[in-house]
């Protein structure tokens, strides 16, 4: 390894590189790109997604607890809000919630989080807890993998209507919203992780702290890819007694 730290450019590249993992590629996305899934399949990850939804803004709150730098806070305060809402706009997890209507599933059902697998809740959480226990530029930086969401958003904003046209258009307004505020998002991430992880060893943890949130993303389609692709849910093979 070069004892010299990458400089911006080269630093910003290796982090992007990173996107070849993104979950972009797994292949329930893939399937969900090419208008493979059925309703359920849709509907499982709406609800599985959703319990990743209500717990961004939790995780971007005790971000902002482990923040001692006022400007980063009000920077970060606008994740939360984004998320919540606030008395101008519904915010993310309403939309999220019309989302699930459109696709067939009530607010009472998501809130009640039932379809959520064990291995989705499992890395959701390790995501939280990862954040809540890091150093706080730490934190922003594991927010990175949304360098490559507004692809993602893009991509089902176009493929959604054609393939999944049961679904009302008014469901896809949280993939509208994200567009732009994942690119305003990343832009604020970026120069943060780029300014602070300024030696090898530290660009190095950089790498690996995306890894793990791109590990976090995957796990969550695998547990969702077991469950509602190959029929093979929680405890499938075991006879549950009368
Ligand atoms: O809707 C998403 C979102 O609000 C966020 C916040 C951000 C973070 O703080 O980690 N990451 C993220 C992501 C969202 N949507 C995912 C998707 O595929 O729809 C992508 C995900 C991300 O790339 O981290």
């Amino acid at each position: 390894m070069s004892q010299q730290p990458g400089n911006g450019d080269e630093f910003e590249a290796r982090l992007r590189a990173l996107g070849r993992r993104y979950h972009i590629h797994h292949p329930y996305h893939r399937m969900m790109a090419a208008g493979e899934l059925n309703p359920e399949q849709i509907r499982g990850w709406v609800a599985n997604r959703f319990y990743y939804q209500v717990m961004i803004p939790r995780k971007d709150a005790v971000l902002m607890a482990n923040c001692p730098d006022r400007a980063t806070r009000r920077l970060w305060l606008q994740r939360l809000l984004d998320h919540d809402g606030d008395s101008n706009d519904e915010g993310g997890i309403d939309a999220w919630l019309r989302l699930g209507e459109a696709c067939g599933l009530g607010r009472e059902e998501l809130w009640s989080q039932q379809r959520v697998l064990p291995g989705v809740r499992f890395a959701v959480d390790a995501y939280y807890r990862f954040v809540r226990d890091a150093e706080w530029h730490e934190g922003i930086c594991s927010s990175l993998t949304e360098l490559f969401a507004p692809t993602i958003h893009r991509q089902r904003l176009e493929n959604w209507p054609r393939d999944y046209p049961w679904i009302e258009s008014s469901g896809l307004d949280y993939f509208r919203r994200r567009v732009s505020q994942a690119s305003r998002d990343v832009e604020h991430g970026l120069a943060v992780t780029l300014q602070w992880f300024d030696t090898v060893e530290k660009q190095q943890r950089a790498l690996e702290i995306v890894q793990f949130k791109l590990d976090v993303l995957w796990s969550m389609l695998d547990a969702m890819y077991l469950a509602y692709v190959l029929d093979m849910p929680p405890y499938f093979s075991i006879a549950e007694p009368e």
